[in-house]
């Protein structure tokens, strides 16, 4: 493959035409893609009520490839009903993600018993009837409910209600395995877990620290806001331990001078070793506090423990800072300099800062390095973590977390006088640790890949297969329902987001709810989510229906009446359907130094630097996304920035390659503490940190281990010792 010297440009254009004829044709695949409905991609909040590609400031068009991607896999066809017969299911198991999402939407309910060779088609009243009877036989607490991050508030807080009434707080979503560590680092430092900046901070804002993410091919729309920071004068710090070449120049393709000579993005860019942030976050405060560049009174007014804080930033010896961090003095010393002359700093961030055992404390470092200088608490400075799915934060917000929240608990309870568990409720990977031991015996997942997406895949396929019951609602095939088959495993073919009937809503990352008009169904079989939600409830929750009437809750406007009444901030959704307004939630965006903290005031937390160091002949894995695949679903194979042509491969610096005494192309097996993946191809890659190295998500998930942040429960997908055999 010839080497790019740019992220986005005319190939981004030429892929849009080629996705339109794969999805019937230039027009029918437009008139899809302005469709009024949030964007199914990232959590950058696209379209909605001003239509498909327009931006929560107006402005169009804003196109990425994923959403073209996502919107033409939702476009296919059906899975033809002698797909079911010609395949049998370990056949399935042998088709790589790829070529499962590229089978074509489900239409039909199925079902595969173990010891059968097929799935089998079954009508959706006796699905339903299946669920509901294994479910009323199953103590509640023996279930879990796994959500994905693409549906929409109204069935999110539906299942969500129904699982508690059912009786089991065993309700929770992948963010366990993506921002976690985000909302609850945030929360501890500033009393909200979420965005504390809008679109309009971001525009004013004259430096950004982009750590740990790849927006060029997870946020692309992110790029342009970048390219207009560059322009404006600003600067955009990047670290990360790979010089992402889209990171570095980036054609945007909307705009006709950045596509003919390309938009420098990076004014500079740190290459810490993985899991090298907290030392280099600390370093860059500690040579603040060095040269006096802090905010005193900020700190002395807003701030709690700041004191204490830089005493132990002053103790800790700048060779550990250096050696755990990997990154020089000197660019330490640039890095703090290029800060302080900030008046307006922006903090983003993505997995290469969450996916770690010290998660949570990467996040607060973030935010101790904001508060130092007063960037949190006012206009066009602020903290960003950059959201996953396009969904997944307002999933948070309308209830789907273990423990409800206290205000929707309260709310609930009193005004509907519904009677809810209050058992702590188990994490999505002490769900699949528990069916591992047999302690949980049914599973339920709104969308997503449990499966695909769970660290240590031989344990989870184990685990998963230990139950009685598993059941998806999806939309397409994926490797759970080839690889991980419990004693009876249904699938429940569902509606994607623009196809829905009726209104639903979604909360972008910059805490801004986007209103979707659903549109006309694609295939004749797949149900919409709350439609099935709300019937399921009805047959397993009886006459009483755990005192609401779940007929009515199939109206997402009956729902959104609900959210308004118990979901703080998001009041503005009761107008909805009146009005058609999008509305950004109450009480997120933090214009003011006032926390929502018990004391007022934000907290600054000190960190002990975790032990990065590892034997001679090991080296460090991150586990992430190439350009073509939107999580486990893989839309092409090669990683077109990362200039490779297939997924089977490990990416390692030239000199780790000879250091360990191997050559490029040559195959190799991949060991660590929980797994091996043998044939896997060396490939020399000089944008890597020596001593680090890359594979892709999802399929290397055979190689992480299962253990956590203890804080947030975040497996450490960024950060796995491995060793390469020959
Ligand atoms: N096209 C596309 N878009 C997506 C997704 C997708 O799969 N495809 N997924 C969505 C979801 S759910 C999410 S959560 C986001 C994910 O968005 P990202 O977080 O951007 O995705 P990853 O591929 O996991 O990449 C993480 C980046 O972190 C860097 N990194 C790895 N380890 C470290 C480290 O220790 N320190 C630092 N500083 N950097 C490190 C890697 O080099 C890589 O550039 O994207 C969302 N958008
Ligand atoms: N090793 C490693 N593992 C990781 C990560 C990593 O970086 N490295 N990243 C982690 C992260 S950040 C995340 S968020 C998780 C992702 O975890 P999940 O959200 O569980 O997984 P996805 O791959 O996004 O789910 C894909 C499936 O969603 C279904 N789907 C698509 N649209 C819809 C819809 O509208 N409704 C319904 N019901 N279903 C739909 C499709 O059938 C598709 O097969 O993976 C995590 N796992
Ligand atoms: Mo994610």
């Amino acid at each position: 493959m010839r080497k790019r010297d740019s992220g986005g440009g005319w190939q981004a254009v030429a892929y849009t035409w080629k996705k339109s004829r794969e999805a019937g044709g230039f027009w029918k695949f437009w008139k899809a893609m302005r469709s009024r409905n949030a964007c199914k991609t990232c959590a950058l909040g696209m379209g909605g009520q001003k239509g498909g590609m327009v931006n929560e400031a107006g402005n169009f068009p804003e196109v990425c490839k994923k959403s073209l991607q996502a919107m033409a896999a939702d476009m296919q066809g059906a899975i033809a009903p002698e797909f079911w017969r010609k395949y049998t299911v370990q056949q399935l198991a042998t088709f790589t993600p790829r070529e499962l999402e590229h089978c074509g939407r489900l239409t039909q309910p199925l079902i595969h018993l173990r010891g059968s060779r097929h799935y089998e088609p079954i009508s959706w009243d006796m699905a339903l009837d299946r669920i509901a009877k294994k479910l009323r036989d199953t103590p509640p607490d023996r279930s879990f409910w796994y959500f994905s991050g693409r549906s929409s508030n109204e069935a999110g807080f539906l299942l969500q209600l129904f699982a508690r009434l059912y009786g089991t707080n065993n309700v929770n979503n992948c963010s366990f395995f993506c921002h976690q560590a985000s909302g609850v680092g945030l929360t501890s430092a500033i009393g909200s877990g979420t965005a504390t900046v809008d679109l309009d901070d971001l525009h004013k804002a004259d430096l950004l620290f982009l750590i740990g993410g790849n927006p060029a091919s997870n946020h692309p729309r992110l790029m342009t806001s970048l390219m207009e920071l560059r322009r404006r004068g600003g600067k955009v710090i990047v670290i990360n331990p790979v010089r992402e070449i889209g990171l570095v120049k980036f054609r945007i393709p909307s705009d006709v001078r950045s596509m003919l000579f390309g938009s420098e993005i990076a004014s500079s860019y740190l290459q810490p070793h993985i899991g090298g942030d907290l030392a280099l976050l600390s370093g860059i405060a500690k040579h603040l506090d060095e040269i006096q560049a802090q905010d005193k009174p900020f700190l002395q007014a807003n701030c709690l423990d700041s004191e204490e804080w830089l005493a132990h930033l002053r103790q800790m010896p700048w060779d550990e800072i250096v050696s755990k961090s990997g990154v020089s003095r000197a660019d330490i010393a640039t890095t703090a300099e290029t800060y302080r002359q900030s008046k307006n700093t922006v903090f983003a961030w993505t997995m290469g800062i969450t996916h770690h055992l010290h998660g949570v404390d990467n996040v607060q470092a973030i935010t101790n390095l904001a508060l130092m200088r007063g960037m949190v608490g006012r206009r066009s400075a602020g903290l960003m973590p950059l959201r996953g799915h396009s969904n997944v934060q307002g999933l948070g917000s309308v209830g789907v977390t273990p423990k409800l929240r206290d205000a929707i608990f309260a709310q609930l309870s009193h005004e509907y006088g519904l009677k809810l568990p209050t058992t702590p409720g188990l994490d999505t990977l002490a769900c699949i640790e528990g069916s591992h031991r047999r302690e949980l015996s049914s599973g339920f997942c709104l969308g997503g890949n449990l499966f695909g997406s769970s660290p240590d895949s031989t344990f989870a396929a184990e685990a998963l297969g230990r139950l009685d019951q598993l059941v998806h609602l999806n939309t397409t095939l994926n490797t759970g329902h080839a690889q991980a088959l419990a004693e009876e495993t249904i699938l429940l073919p569902v509606l994607a987001r623009d196809e829905e009937p009726q209104r639903t809503t979604q909360e972008s990352m910059f805490n801004f709810v986007r209103i979707s008009d659903g549109g006309p169904a694609r295939h004749a079989g797949p149900r919409s989510e709350m439609e099935v939600i709300a019937e399921l409830a009805k047959r397993i929750l009886g006459e009483q229906g755990g005192g609401l009437d779940w007929t009515q809750l199939r109206q997402a406007s009956a729902v959104r009446d609900m959210i308004a009444k118990t979901v703080p901030g998001y009041g503005a959704i009761a107008q909805v359907d009146a009005t058609g307004t999008e509305f950004p939630v109450a009480g997120r965006v933090l214009h003011e130094p006032k926390f929502p903290t018990p004391s007022g005031k934000a907290k600054l937390f000190r960190h002990t630097l975790p032990e990065n160091a590892l034997d001679a002949d090991q080296l460090r894995l991150m586990t992430v996304r190439s350009e073509g695949q939107f999580n486990s679903v893989v839309y092409e194979e090669y990683d077109l920035y990362r200039h490779q042509d297939r997924r089977d491969v490990i990416l390692l610096h030239p000199d780790d390659i000879s250091r360990l005494g191997l050559k490029p192309e040559q195959r190799v097996s991949i060991s660590s503490s929980v797994g091996k993946m043998n044939q896997i191809l060396v490939r020399s890659f000089d944008e890597i940190r020596p001593g680090n190295a890359l594979m892709y998500y999802p399929e290397c998930n055979v190689l992480v281990p299962r253990d956590v942040d203890p804080q947030s429960r975040t497996p450490a997908f960024k950060n796995v010792a491995v060793r390469v055999g020959v």
